[in-house]
C-alpha cells in the first residue's frame, strides 16, 4: 500500500513531459492556447491555426541541461499571420510576431466550411443546374490549397478552391466522378465564393469504382497466413518515446506538420554509442500537376506547409498497414484554436525478416559456409491528404544504414473528359495531360517531391561535405590497359546545392576528427536513390514557390529557425523561400554544424493499374556508414536467432 502511495506521488511529481524533443502532450497544447488567449496581444478576431512544439536548443538537448518547454503558434488575427513562441513553463508569450501577406496552414474548420459556402452560392448553384443538379446531398467537395494566387489582388486573401465530386452512392471513393469543368475560388475570411470557373459541361462519368472487399465481383483464393512473428517476444524496447533496438538508440515523435521525426539517433559501436543523426525528417512537399487548364493548373501543393504531415497522419490498422506484432504509438497534435486531437494508431515501430541475408560467403575450396539473417527496424508512419497515401519509413539495419522510404498509394487525381476509349476521336487531346484509366476518366501526370531535412551529426556536430567524382583516368605505358578510373575527393566549402549525384560521384558527409586504428575520417554516404528534379521553368510561379526541387541534394549551415525547404510560411507562398533562401549567404559548412537535405522525387505518369487505387509504389534513399565502423559492424550478428554467444 505504501509502495503505491509512492508510486502515485512520483508519477503526480513527474513533469508532464519526460524528454525535450517529445511532442506536446494534451495538457500543454492545451496549456499554450490559454497562455495566447490570456495574451495582452490576444483579440476575438484571433483564431490558431498551428501549435507545435518549439524545438528546445540543440545545445541544450546534446548537454542535457533542462529548458523550459516552448511551444511555437501560428495564428490568424482578423488576416493577419502571427507567429507566436509561448514559454510553458513561465506561462508566458514571448514574442508576437505579425507576418502580414503571410498565410498559416488551413484549419479543418476552414476546409469543412468552405464546402458549405461553396454549396450556398446562387453562381455555383445555376452551374449545377445547367448540369441537372438540383439536390446537392450526393455532391462532394474537395477545397484545395490555391498556391501561387496570380492576381496581385488577391494575393492577400486567404483563399481556397473547391471542385466538387458527384459521391452519391460512394462507400470509399468519393473522387471518381468529378463535376469536371466547375470551380469555385473561396475566400475563407469573407466566408464567400469571389469567382467561379464554368468552364462548360464534362459529362459525370458513369462509373462508381468501390474498393472495399466485399464491393469486388471476383475473388483470388486466399492465402495461407505468411505473417511476421515475434515468437520469443519483441526486441524493440520503449522507453517515453525513446526506442532501442539491436545497436540503435533514437527517440521518435509525430509533429504536427512534418510528419514522423526522428532525433538523437545513435549506434553502439562495440560499447561506445557514436551520433549519426541529430534529427531526421520530412520537411516540405511538392506535388505539380501537368495539366493547364484552369480548374487544374493551380494544383501544385506544398502538404506540409498547407495541411501538415503529421495533423494527417492516419490510424495504423494492425496486420495491414504495419505487422500484427508492431508496437503502435498513439499522437497528440493540436486541431483547431489549439483543441487537442488524439491520433490512435499514428506510428507503428516493428522488426522485419525479409528472408535476405545481411551477409554471406561459401569458401570455394573449403565449402565453409557463413550466413546472417537481416533483421531491420522500421518506424512507419502514413499521412493521407486528400486522394492521397504517403507512406512515410525510416528503416534501421544492422550494418549501421539508415533507409527513408516514402510508399506512395491512394487515388490518383482524375478529370473528367468526353473520351470513354482511346479508340474515340477526342481520345488525344483529351489525355495529352495524362492517361485514360476508366471510361471518361483521366488521371493527370504530376511528380512528388518529398523533401527531407537531415540533420546529421557523424561522431559530433563538426562536420564536412565530401564529393568523391569518379573520374575516368588514361593510363600509358600498358598496351593491355588503357583506362580506369579513381576517387578525386572534393569538399564543398559553402552552403548550397550538392551536385554530383548519378555514378560519377559519392556525396558524403564526414567527421572532422580521424578515428581508430585506421585513423580514417568517419563518414557516411548519402545514396540519392529516387532524385528526380523539377522540368518545371525556375520563372514558373508554381516552380518558384519550390526552389528545392531544382536540385536532389543541398547543404545548409545548422540553423534553429531553417526548419522547411519551401520556407515557413508555406501556405500561398511568395517565391524563393525556403532552401534557396537559407543558402543565399553562402555561408561556410566546412567544419561546421551542418544540414543535409535529400529530396525523394519522382515522375508519376499515370497508368491504367493506377486505377481504381494505386499499388503502392516505394522510392528512397539510404544513408550508409563509409568508414564509420572499422569493419563490417555486422560480424558479430548471430548467425541463427536461438544462438548463444
Ligand atoms: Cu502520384
Amino acid at each position: 500500500m505504501r509502495r503505491l502511495f509512492t508510486a502515485l506521488l512520483l508519477s503526480a511529481a513527474a513533469p508532464l513531459s519526460a524528454h525535450p524533443l517529445d511532442a506536446l502532450t494534451a495538457p500543454e497544447i492545451d496549456g499554450a492556447a490559454a497562455i495566447l488567449r490570456a495574451a495582452p496581444q490576444w483579440t476575438k478576431a484571433a483564431r490558431i491555426a498551428s501549435i507545435t512544439l518549439l524545438d528546445p536548443t540543440k545545445a541544450s538537448v546534446l548537454n542535457g541541461t533542462a529548458e523550459p518547454r516552448r511551444a511555437v503558434a501560428r495564428l490568424l488575427v482578423g488576416s493577419t499571420a502571427v507567429e507566436a513562441l509561448i514559454d510553458l513553463a513561465a506561462r508566458r508569450v514571448t514574442t508576437w510576431t505579425p507576418a502580414p501577406g503571410q498565410q498559416p496552414s488551413f484549419m479543418l474548420a476552414e476546409i469543412l466550411g468552405s464546402v458549405d459556402i461553396v454549396k450556398a452560392d446562387k453562381g455555383w448553384r445555376a452551374a449545377m443546374g445547367k448540369r441537372g443538379y438540383t439536390d446537392f446531398s450526393g455532391v462532394l467537395c474537395n477545397p484545395l490549397a490555391v498556391g501561387f494566387v496570380a492576381d496581385p489582388a488577391l494575393r492577400t486573401e486567404r483563399l481556397m478552391n473547391v471542385p466538387c465530386f458527384d459521391a452519391t452512392g460512394a462507400k470509399n471513393n468519393t473522387f471518381a466522378r468529378p463535376i469536371e469543368g466547375l470551380m469555385a475560388t473561396v475566400d475563407l475570411t469573407a466566408k464567400k465564393v469571389i469567382r467561379l470557373i464554368d468552364l462548360g459541361m464534362v459529362p459525370v462519368p458513369a462509373e462508381m469504382p468501390q474498393h472495399d472487399y466485399a464491393s469486388q465481383t471476383k475473388y483470388r483464393k486466399p492465402m495461407k497466413p505468411v505473417v511476421q512473428a515475434n515468437p520469443a517476444g519483441s526486441n524493440i524496447a520503449i522507453t517515453g518515446s525513446e526506442v532501442r533496438w539491436d545497436n540503435w538508440r533514437f527517440h521518435v515523435r509525430l509533429d504536427r506538420r512534418v510528419g514522423p521525426t526522428l532525433s538523437l539517433l545513435r549506434y553502439d559501436d562495440r560499447g561506445t554509442e557514436r551520433s549519426v543523426a541529430y534529427e531526421i525528417a520530412p520537411s516540405e512537399m511538392f506535388v505539380p500537376y501537368m495539366d493547364k487548364t484552369p480548374t487544374w493548373s493551380f494544383k501544385s501543393y506544398l502538404d506540409a506547409g498547407e495541411y501538415g504531415l503529421g495533423l494527417l497522419a492516419s490510424p495504423l490498422s494492425p496486420g495491414r498497414d504495419c505487422p500484427a506484432t508492431a508496437i503502435f504509438r498513439d499522437a497528440v497534435v493540436a486541431g483547431d484554436n489549439g483543441k487537442p486531437m488524439t491520433i490512435p494508431r499514428a506510428l507503428c515501430i516493428f522488426e522485419r525478416n525479409m528472408g535476405d541475408p545481411v551477409w554471406r560467403h561459401t569458401d570455394p575450396f573449403t565449402a565453409n559456409e557463413e550466413s546472417r539473417p537481416q533483421v531491420d527496424l522500421v518506424v512507419r508512419s502514413i499521412a493521407v491528404i486528400g486522394n492521397y497515401d504517403y507512406i512515410l519509413d525510416f528503416v534501421l539495419t544492422q550494418a549501421g544504414e539508415v533507409e527513408v522510404r516514402v510508399g506512395a498509394t491512394g487515388i490518383d487525381a482524375v478529370k473528367g473528359v468526353a473520351t470513354q476509349s482511346m479508340a474515340d476521336a477526342t481520345a488525344a487531346a483529351d489525355t495529352a495531360p495524362g492517361t485514360l484509366v476508366a471510361p471518361g476518366l483521366v488521371a493527370v501526370n504530376h511528380e512528388h517531391y518529398i523533401g527531407f531535412r537531415l540533420d546529421l551529426d557523424i561522431d559530433g556536430t563538426t562536420n564536412r561535405v565530401a564529393i568523391d567524382h569518379v573520374a575516368p583516368q588514361t593510363i600509358t605505358g600498358n598496351p593491355g590497359r588503357t583506362s580506369l578510373w579513381s576517387i578525386d575527393e572534393m569538399i564543398q566549402t559553402q552552403e548550397g546545392p550538392v551536385e554530383g549525384h548519378g555514378h560519377d560521384a559519392l556525396i558524403r558527409i564526414l567527421s572532422d576528427r580521424p578515428r581508430g586504428k585506421l585513423a580514417q575520417m568517419p563518414s557516411y554516404e548519402l545514396m540519392a536513390g529516387h532524385a528526380a528534379t523539377s522540368l518545371l521553368d525556375p520563372a514558373d510561379p508554381v516552380q518558384a514557390r519550390a526552389g528545392f526541387t531544382k536540385y536532389s541534394t543541398w547543404a545548409t549551415a545548422y540553423q534553429p529557425d531553417e526548419l522547411y525547404a519551401a520556407g515557413a510560411w508555406a501556405n500561398q507562398s511568395p517565391a524563393g523561400q525556403g532552401l534557396p533562401a537559407y543558402v543565399a549567404d553562402k555561408q561556410s559548412i566546412d567544419g561546421k554544424d551542418l544540414v543535409l537535405w535529400q529530396v525523394v522525387g519522382f515522375r508519376h505518369i499515370t497508368r491504367t493499374e493506377d486505377w481504381p487505387i494505386m499499388p503502392t509504389l516505394w522510392h528512397s534513399f539510404r544513408l550508409r556508414p563509409h568508414n564509420f565502423f572499422d569493419r563490417n559492424p555486422a560480424m558479430d550478428v548471430a548467425p541463427d536467432f536461438a544462438s548463444k554467444p
